[in-house]
């Protein structure tokens, strides 16, 4: 995989149990991104904790490990130029009330915990953040 052409995602537990997977996935499909590995999973609670290790003294962070082990996520290693950003753009702000209209954000997102998506903040944090949910031989990069 080529820093700077790909980036991570993960559409959310209510996300999926609302049955947004394949619209979400449309979505991301409309925008030019190709899917380079895939897979649904349940995150336990000690692996939603090592996920989001970075806010562990924010007054969320308890909350926020509750809701991401609550059931499946769909987990994806996404392909494009420009890819962190360009995600970011798609799917907008982290709150849905601040995301700008047409974002996957604001379309489907209940609320700043339960935003419907995740998407790496930068080119070093999309190669950790791929290789936590996937092998080398679960990754086919273009
Ligand atoms: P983002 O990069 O847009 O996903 O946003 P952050 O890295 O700031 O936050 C990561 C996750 O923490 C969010 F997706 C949801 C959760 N969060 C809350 O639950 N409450 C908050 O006030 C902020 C973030």
């Amino acid at each position: 995989m080529k820093h700077g052409e790909f980036t991570f995602t993960m559409i959310k537990p209510t996300a999926v149990k609302l049955g947004k997977v394949v619209p979400i996935l449309h979505e991301i499909d409309l925008a030019g991104f190709s899917v380079i590995a895939m897979k649904m999973t349940r995150l336990s609670r000690a692996q939603a904790e090592r996920f989001y290790l970075v806010h562990k003294d924010r007054p969320f962070y308890s909350e926020l490990v509750d809701f991401m082990s609550s059931g499946p996520v769909l987990a994806a290693v996404l392909q494009k130029e420009n890819a962190v950003e360009d995600f970011r753009n798609l799917i907008g702000n982290t709150n849905p009330e601040s995301a700008d209209l047409g974002t996957i954000r604001k379309k489907f997102a209940k609320s700043v915990q339960e935003n419907a998506i995740h998407g790496s903040d930068s080119d070093e944090n999309a190669l950790i953040e791929a290789n936590f949910f996937f092998s080398q031989f679960e990754i086919f990069p273009h």
